[in-house]
């Protein structure tokens, strides 16, 4: 058959994740961090130029800027991320609500988080940190005591190692040593593939045949991964998921579980000028938006060149999370998704959990006022109440649904929760 051959819609993982078991934690999550944490981070976003003139970015600095690869090495023979505090990232994972962790392991520029042995341009072998210490190993610990899933991004493209270019079989031998190392020895829950789409190799570029080889590689070492569609140049059916970037998909996507990966400020790597921090209001309305339409949210954060997570991000993942723990808000968004039986209506989001309905109402009527919802498929309302507040909810059917009607304020600026109990039609 095709699918044997390892045609499009092949199912490497041989079981659908929508319904597999082994999903099913990255499923109910809806929430989870992302961190883009490398040398990179020690440029803190700048580089002077030799004629004084400035450059500015951020994990991309070394290609942006066309810093001469010498140039590059040295500076990151200087990295010292000796503040770097597992435990304050996953608290302030926690703090947030965020169910996993995806951190860079291997960014585009090559340089390896963990000490690999497959090069010297890691960590361990060119930086100025701790050769005792191990930071994904000691992310994963705190991970671990805390309940929270870890997993790694790794490029695909690599800007340092000369083979990338010159011999691409011996790179992928390296690359796929590398990934055996991390799923090995860290035991990653997830890997989170990136710079498929490079055509920076013009004769060898990463086809569908090397995506479809790797992934079956990593399901064999460990059947339990999840794998990000990445992995692959189709992208549509490849992985486990799909990874819309900075954008919210205005419904679900069809036949095909996702997740959208955004910055909290205007860059995924640190630069320390960039303080534009989502308010937490936008953010909340985010989270929303994605559980109700069955998606996960991966809020990126960029530790700076010590390894500290910025105070302005922290105090943002904090708003979430102050959010979702209070009145049992958390119901709209971990476990829920897409309503099916009503329209997203202009005042808010939808999700649903069971019989239960959230409209998280993020343009509040005022007391006494109607908010409309359109029903798609029949169903009865059998109780109305506010989260965290006493209020009536009057629940009436008008026009093509319900008018759902609060008595008193909003409890929350960012979004006040109403659940609806329903019975849907038999
Ligand atoms: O080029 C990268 C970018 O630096 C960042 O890692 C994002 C995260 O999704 N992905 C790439 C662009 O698609």
């Amino acid at each position: 058959s095709a699918a044997a051959a390892g045609g499009p819609g092949t199912n490497y993982a041989s079981d659908d994740p929508f319904t597999s078991s082994r999903t099913a934690w990255w499923r109910d999550a809806r929430f989870g961090m992302f961190i883009h944490f490398g040398d990179y981070s020690n440029w803190e976003g700048e580089y002077t130029r030799p004629d004084g003139t400035v450059c500015r970015d951020a994990e991309w600095i070394k290609r942006s800027c066309t810093i001469p690869m010498a140039e590059y090495e040295q500076k990151a023979a200087t990295f010292n991320p000796r503040n770097f505090d597992a435990n304050a990232v996953v608290a302030a994972a926690k703090s947030a609500g965020q169910k996993y962790i995806v951190i860079t392991s291997k960014h585009h520029d090559g340089y390896a988080m963990w000490p690999t042995r497959q090069n010297a341009w890691n960590l361990r072998d060119h930086s100025s940190f701790d050769k005792n210490r191990d930071i994904l190993a000691e992310l994963k610990k705190a991970a671990d005591a805390a309940g929270i899933k870890l997993g790694f991004y790794y490029s695909i493209w690599d800007w340092h190692d000369p083979d990338f270019v010159a011999d691409f079989a011996a790179y992928k031998q390296r690359m796929y040593a590398q990934l055996k190392e991390l799923v090995d020895g860290y035991h990653p829950a997830l890997l989170w593939f990136d710079g498929e789409w490079t055509t920076d190799n013009p004769t060898n570029n990463w086809n569908s045949q090397d995506g479809e080889a790797l992934e079956a590689y990593l399901r064999g070492l460990d059947r339990n991964l999840i794998i990000n569609n990445r992995v692959n140049k189709r992208r549509v059916s490849d992985g486990d998921y799909g990874t819309p970037e900075q954008e919210i998909p205005a419904a679900p996507v069809d036949g095909q579980l996702w997740e959208s990966c955004m910055t909290i400020n205007d860059h995924w790597g640190f630069a320390r000028y960039d303080t534009n921090w989502k308010s937490g209001p936008t953010l909340i309305r985010n989270l929303l938006a994605t559980s109700s339409r069955s998606g996960n949210y991966l809020l990126n954060i960029g530790p700076d060149g010590l390894g500290r997570v910025p105070a302005g991000a922290a105090q943002q993942l904090k708003l979430i999370g102050d959010w979702s723990g209070t009145a049992g808000q958390g119901a709209a968004v971990y476990r829920a998704g897409y309503p099916g039986v009503v329209a997203e209506p202009g005042w808010g989001t939808v999700s649903r959990q069971g019989n239960d309905l959230y409209a998280a109402v993020t343009q509040w009527p005022g007391a006494g006022r109607p908010l409309h919802l359109t029903a798609t498929a029949p169903f009865t309302v059998t109780s109305a109440n506010v989260l965290g507040s006493g209020q009536k909810v009057t629940v009436a059917k008008a026009g093509d649904g319900f008018d759902v009607t609060p008595s008193g304020n909003a409890t929350n600026a960012a979004a006040t929760v109403i659940r609806l109990r329903i019975a849907p039609a038999a």
